[in-house]
């Protein structure tokens, strides 16, 4: 079942509370999307407050927004690594921190980040969260690969689009300059074996499917936020 995005006072209290664990002297991965924005907008009020932290951003709206913000940037090229890094999700299983991102085509920079990182905090609101996988998952393609890409995800079963734009005819442009494939698998119950086999398809640039990348996710919810890690 495809989730359905929660409110904002949902993602508001996920996101503050992976801002909360955040210490002076870290070195935060930012990530995509309307939950991590909280989480970014918090670290903003903390930075205004005296903490000290740079950020590495998940995308170009990642970017701006911590701008915005007044969070000191470095590129990941500038730091030996990150303490924490911060971001939505598509789909999470609780159980297994599993998920699936690439919903705002960012996921490529968000796993090189998430894999830098010592730990990454998810933050979703709760209509992310599930027993099994079975949302989109993003496949960010070389240009020109994306209907031989198309192919070999039909090929292992799943049904691949071409993302187009929603307010003009062409398809969506990633940051990298690329396209996005989205792929739907149904129930994905083996979600280690699909990630392996998708990113070994040439032209593929990066898939959505985080496999064992979270170490800790909040679920944001009207009484509250619970974290698990
Ligand atoms: C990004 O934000 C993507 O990886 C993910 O698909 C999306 C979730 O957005 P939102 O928090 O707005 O639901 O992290």
């Amino acid at each position: 079942m495809k989730s359905t995005g929660g409110t904002e006072a949902q993602k508001r209290r996920a996101g503050e509370a992976a801002a909360n664990a955040v210490e002076s002297g870290m070195v935060v991965g930012l990530g995509t999307g309307s939950t991590a924005a909280h989480a970014i907008r918090a670290l903003g009020e903390a930075v205004e407050s005296g903490l000290d932290i740079v950020g590495v951003p998940t995308s170009f709206g990642a970017r701006e927004l911590a701008i915005d913000c007044e969070i000191p940037l470095v590129g990941l090229d500038e730091v030996d690594g990150i303490d924490l890094a911060i971001d939505g999700a598509d789909q999470i299983v609780l159980d297994s921190g599993n998920c699936i991102k690439g919903g705002g085509a960012a996921h490529s920079r968000e796993k090189l980040v998430a894999s830098a990182a010592d730990d990454l905090h998810i933050v979703v609101d709760p209509t992310k969260t599930i027993d099994v996988l079975d949302h989109t998952v993003a496949v960010e393609v070389l240009p020109d690969a994306h209907t031989v890409v198309a192919d070999a995800i039909d090929s292992l079963g799943g049904d691949a689009t071409l993302r187009r734009a929603s307010d003009k005819d062409g398809p969506v442009v990633t940051d990298n300059g690329n396209l996005v494939c989205d792929a739907e698998f149904g129930r994905i119950d083996e979600p280690a074996s699909l990630a392996t086999d998708l990113a070994t398809i040439p032209g593929v640039v990066e898939h959505g499917l985080f496999v064992e990348y979270a170490t800790a996710v909040s679920v944001g919810s009207d009484e509250g936020v619970s974290t698990t890690t």
